[in-house]
Parts: structure tokens; C-alpha cells; sequence
């Protein structure tokens, strides 16, 4: 018999809030690859460049990450309904887990500003998809009002358990490389990722030593209200998954920037889908445009001799590109179909030259 999936319960319950009646769910979330970057890498110079794919998780995004313990213990505490607003990939895999656990979701979502692919999971998981005519910021301050009800659990990030379960990405990291990143790119929305890789890699830290990475945020230039230093009430982005204005961890994300002695920087959205380009062309990997961002500053850098050539630098790749089909095909076009004919094959491969 094949082994049962593990997840990230199983692995990592010695540094996760787990106790006797914490039941032990998974969908398999966790055990990501970290790819070596194969051009984008190379053409700056870089020696050990890595992406952490995160889209290969369950749901295909980090989020499920921390939704299974954070599921895991509304179980443990009783309740029957996970509740959040979301740019969707929250939502997505809420509705997973909640469907794996035989729970309720209800999530809220902005009109309009959720990718195709993680409604489509919302809806298909069996979730009960409240959309308002209104920002992420507006929907996050509706369900964090409901919280406190009997039998809900909030599963946004404000939920710890979402952070516990989150930071072992970066034991993930840490244990590919054989030693802590120098340099760890990484996109910031509601902050709470950056937030949990901080977390990890300073409990990795005291418990095995090594040196702490540097941690690079990467806001999108329309929608970052860390990097300007005030909320943006109407944030603008291609990349809607980070279409945040007012981020929930926002504070802990400055403390993860000074502490790690990074930055926190805006990039375009041309810079963005220059980067998800490069990513599905150069290196075979589809992300969303949100998880592009991380490798967008990273470039900036480097063009600007910020980043250290021969040490190893990670971006994380927080989203699966089949969430947001517009975004992946922007600007490109499928050929007309044509007879199936040895010349239409014939025609393909001389275009090749
Ligand atoms: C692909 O799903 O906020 O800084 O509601 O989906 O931890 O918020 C998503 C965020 C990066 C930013 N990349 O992470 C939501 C939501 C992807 C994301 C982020 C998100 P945080």
C-alpha cells in the first residue's frame, strides 16, 4: 500500500500548537520543491538563485499551508464554520479544508477583484461565496466583526494558527539548502506571510543556529501602503491577489523588514508581468502575478548590484499561475485551427528557425 499523505501536522507538530485532541488533518499540503533557477539566475549573475514553489500546494497557493492548523484547531475548539475575506487564495483553500473536514465556509470576496480560478474552487469545494460591491480592506473589517460568534472561526491571517502553520515554509527552505537563504524575496498583501517565514527562520535559529536571512518584501507600486508609510484606500494592481490597502500584519511586516535588516519595495505592474513572463518562459514555472512580484524586486536589485552573487537567494512563488488564466495569457493568442496536415506541422517547425 502506498504511504498516507503527510502534511505538515505530522512533520512539524514538535514546533506547532498541537496537542492530544488536535485532530490530524491533511490534504498534503507542504513539501514544496525549491527549483534552481535555470536562466533567470544565470543572466544576473547569480550563481544559487532558488524558487520556492508554493502553488504546488493542495489548493495551489501557501495558504493551505496554515489553514490546515488553523482548521485543524477550530475543529479542536468546536466550531463548525471558517469564515474570511480574500483576494481568493484564502478562500480557495478555506473552502478546501472545510470541505475535507466535513465543515462550513463562508467567505467574502471583493466584486470584481478575484482571479477566475480561485472562485471557480470556492465555488466548486461548496463554499458560500458572499461578494461585496467593495475593497479586500471593507470585507476583512466585516469578518473580523464576526468573529467572535459561537461556532465561527476567523481564518484570515490574524488568526495565529495561520502564522504557526505558514512559518514552516521557511523550515522547508532551510532544510533544501542545507543552511539558512542570504536573501529571501518575497511578495506582501496582508502580511502575514512574510510575517510567518520571520517567525520560522528565527525559531530555526535559536533552536540550530545559523546566520538569519535577509528579508525582501515586495509590495505592487499601486497597492503598497507599507513602502509609503499610509493606507491606500483604493489600491490598484494587476496583481489582485496582493490588491491590499491596509494590511492586517502590517506592523509585524516592519518588524520582519528592521530585524532582518531587508526592505520593503514597491515594484511596477510592468515589472511584475515582466517577471510572470520570465517565469513561464525561462524557467517552466506558472505562477500568479501576485507571486511574480517576489522575483520582479529581486531583479531590481540585482540589475542594481544590491543582491550577492555567489550566496543563495530564494523568492517565493506564494501562487499557481492556472489561478488567473487572464493574467497568464495576457498579451498572447491561440493560432487559428487548421487542417490536420503534415504541412500545418511542416509550417510549425520552420518557424522555429
Ligand atoms: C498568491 O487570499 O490575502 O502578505 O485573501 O494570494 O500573507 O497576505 C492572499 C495573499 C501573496 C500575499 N501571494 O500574502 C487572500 C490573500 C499570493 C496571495 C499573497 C497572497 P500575505
Amino acid at each position: 500500500m502506498a504511504p498516507m499523505a503527510s502534511g505538515i501536522i505530522d512533520r512539524y507538530a514538535a514546533y506547532l500548537p498541537i496537542t492530544e485532541q488536535t485532530p490530524r488533518i491533511t490534504l498534503g499540503e507542504g513539501s514544496t520543491p525549491l527549483v534552481r533557477s535555470s536562466r533567470i539566475g544565470p543572466s544576473l549573475g547569480l550563481e544559487s538563485l532558488y524558487f520556492k514553489y508554493e502553488g504546488l500546494n493542495p489548493s495551489g497557493s501557501f495558504k493551505d499551508r496554515g489553514m490546515v492548523v488553523a482548521t485543524a484547531k477550530a475543529i479542536e475548539a468546536g466550531a463548525r464554520v471558517l469564515l474570511c475575506a480574500s483576494t481568493g487564495n484564502t478562500s480557495a483553500s478555506a473552502s478546501a479544508y472545510a470541505a475535507h473536514c466535513g465543515l462550513r465556509a463562508v467567505v467574502m470576496v471583493p466584486a470584481g477583484g478575484v482571479a477566475a480560478g480561485k472562485l471557480a474552487q470556492a465555488l466548486a469545494y461548496g463554499a458560500q461565496i458572499v461578494v461585496v460591491k467593495g475593497s479586500f480592506d471593507e470585507a476583512f473589517a466585516l469578518v473580523r466583526r464576526a468573529a467572535s460568534e459561537p461556532g465561527i472561526a476567523l481564518v484570515n491571517s490574524v488568526n495565529p494558527y495561520r502564522i504557526d502553520g505558514q512559518k514552516t515554509a521557511a523550515f522547508e527552505v532551510a532544510e533544501a539548502l542545507g543552511q539558512m537563504p542570504s536573501e529571501l524575496f518575497i511578495p506582501v498583501g496582508n502580511a502575514g506571510n512574510i510575517t510567518a517565514y520571520w517567525r520560522g527562520f528565527c525559531e530555526l535559529q535559536r533552536r540550530a543556529g545559523g546566520s538569519l536571512p535577509v528579508l525582501h518584501g515586495a509590495q505592487a507600486a499601486g497597492a503598497a501602503p507599507i513602502v509609503r508609510g499610509k493606507a491606500v484606500p483604493r489600491p490598484r494592481t494587476v496583481a489582485s491577489a496582493i490588491r491590499i490597502g491596509n494590511p492586517a500584519s502590517w506592523m509585524n511586516a516592519v518588524a520582519a523588514r528592521d530585524e532582518s535588516g531587508g526592505t520593503i519595495e514597491a515594484v511596477t505592474d510592468r515589472e511584475i508581468m515582466a517577471a510572470h513572463r520570465r517565469l513561464s518562459r525561462e524557467e517552466g514555472l506558472l505562477v500568479e502575478p501576485a507571486s511574480a512580484a517576489s522575483v520582479a524586486l529581486l531583479v531590481k536589485r540585482a540589475q542594481q548590484s544590491k543582491v550577492h552573487p555567489d550566496k543563495p537567494i530564494v523568492c517565493v512563488l506564494t501562487g499557481n499561475g492556472l489561478k488567473d488564466p487572464k493574467a497568464m495569457t495576457m498579451g498572447l493568442k491561440l493560432p487559428a485551427a487548421v487542417e490536420p496536415s503534415p504541412r500545418a506541422l511542416r509550417r510549425a517547425l520552420d518557424r522555429l528557425t
